[in-house]
């Protein structure tokens, strides 16, 4: 079991019944997908298919307690997506300069869309390549001071433990940001929806909906 999913559990396991609902953007190729896929199932996803587009209810279970993350890798056309989402993880690739500048204008993006100040969370992907770096960990840094970002780097390619640090930090700051609106308004319907439900609300489709359990 991992030391931050365990410190992770008296503050999530006690709203089981409401998702953590996290949507992933950035540039194509970047290694959304192999992200995701890492998390969840400890394995490296090594085809790329451009631009699938799913949505993956990911059970944490700690002994007998449990939380749902709901999370949404996007195209990031689906406005309704990024306006109902609990935290955003934008995602560039360090041997990708273009990404990395894309990232800029996702963050205004989701600032536009979003009305809750839900944290936004930025991974450099692919640090498994240090010959084809383009963008530094300084780069990187000025990023994260100069729009007020956590930013983390990371590979898809490499063994797990950086990759689902970086999903536990994010449901840390969800629950630290959404403590007291949660707490404030107990019968707000969309606190229930999933990103499938209000992707299905707003007539968006999607390729299909993977349900994978992991068992820590
Ligand atoms: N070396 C290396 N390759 C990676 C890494 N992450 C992803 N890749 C590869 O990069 C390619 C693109 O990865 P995807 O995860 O499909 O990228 P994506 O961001 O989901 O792309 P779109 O869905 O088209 O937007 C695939 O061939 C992956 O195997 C990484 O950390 N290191
Ligand atoms: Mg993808």
């Amino acid at each position: 079991m991992e030391e931050s999913f365990e410190k992770l559990k008296n503050i999530v396991f006690r709203r089981e019944k409401e998702p953590i609902r996290i949507v992933v953007l950035g540039s194509p190729g970047v290694g959304k997908t192999a992200l995701i896929i890492r998390c969840l199932t400890n394995q490296f996803f090594n085809h790329y298919v451009p631009g699938k587009e799913e949505a993956y209810k990911y059970t944490v279970n700690v002994g007998a307690n449990k939380a749902q993350l709901d999370i949404m890798d996007s195209k990031g056309k689906n406005t309704a997506l990024i306006s109902h989402a609990d935290a955003v993880i934008l995602v560039y690739s360090v041997i990708d300069k273009d990404s990395f500048e894309n990232i800029k204008t996702l963050i205004k993006n989701v600032r536009d869309l979003n009305l809750n100040s839900i944290p936004i969370i930025v991974v450099g992907n692919k640090n498994d390549l240090p010959k084809k770096r383009q963008v530094s960990k300084t780069d990187a840094g000025l990023l994260s001071a100069s729009y007020n970002v956590k930013v983390f780097e990371s590979s898809a390619a490499v063994p797990v433990h950086d990759v689902r640090n970086i999903f536990a930090e994010v449901c840390r700051l969800v629950f630290e940001e959404k403590k007291e609106r949660r707490e404030s308004d107990p019968t707000d319907p969309l606190r229930r929806m999933t990103l499938n439900d209000i992707a299905r609300k707003n007539s968006l489709s999607l390729d299909s909906t993977d349900f994978i359990k992991l068992v820590l």
